[in-house]
């Protein structure tokens, strides 16, 4: 079984540029999946400094959107984030690269936060937003 992110109507929150968004974040992850096991070290740790930051950026872009629209769930969804956020920047990169069960187990986490969190928190936030 594939460990990709399969990119589909159900991820979409009807949104534009959140959308668009998600879809940059899974096509990092799937960029890491061909990468584990195949690439090195340095490249593999440019992949995930690169879904670092464009994970922060977008969480700035979604947190725009619920202040200016008043959203009421606005700092728990904020809370999320940022529990994530923490989390990513704890990775110690050079001991979790170094082995590929340690990668593989981090990507694992980043595909279960990421689509749990499309499908159900930021889906709730649409969903509000566009009633
Ligand atoms: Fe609430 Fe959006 O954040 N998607 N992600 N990850």
């Amino acid at each position: 079984m594939t460990a990709k992110i399969t990119w589909d109507s159900s991820f979409e929150t009807g949104i534009s540029e959140v959308d668009a968004q998600h879809l940059r974040l899974v096509e990092i992850i799937n960029s890491l999946v061909d990468a584990i096991g195949h690439a090195d070290k340095n490249t593999l740790k440019g992949i995930v400094e690169q879904l670092k930051e464009y994970a922060q950026y977008h969480f700035r872009t979604e947190e725009k959107i619920m202040a200016e629209s008043g959203y009421a769930g606005l700092a728990e969804h904020r809370d999320e984030h940022a529990m994530f956020v923490d989390q990513i920047l704890l990775f110690d990169l050079d001991v979790i690269l170094a082995s590929e069960g340690l990668a593989w187990d981090m990507l694992h986490f980043l595909r279960g936060w990421l689509t749990n969190h499309i499908l159900v928190v930021d889906k709730r936030f649409a969903v509000q937003l566009q009633a």
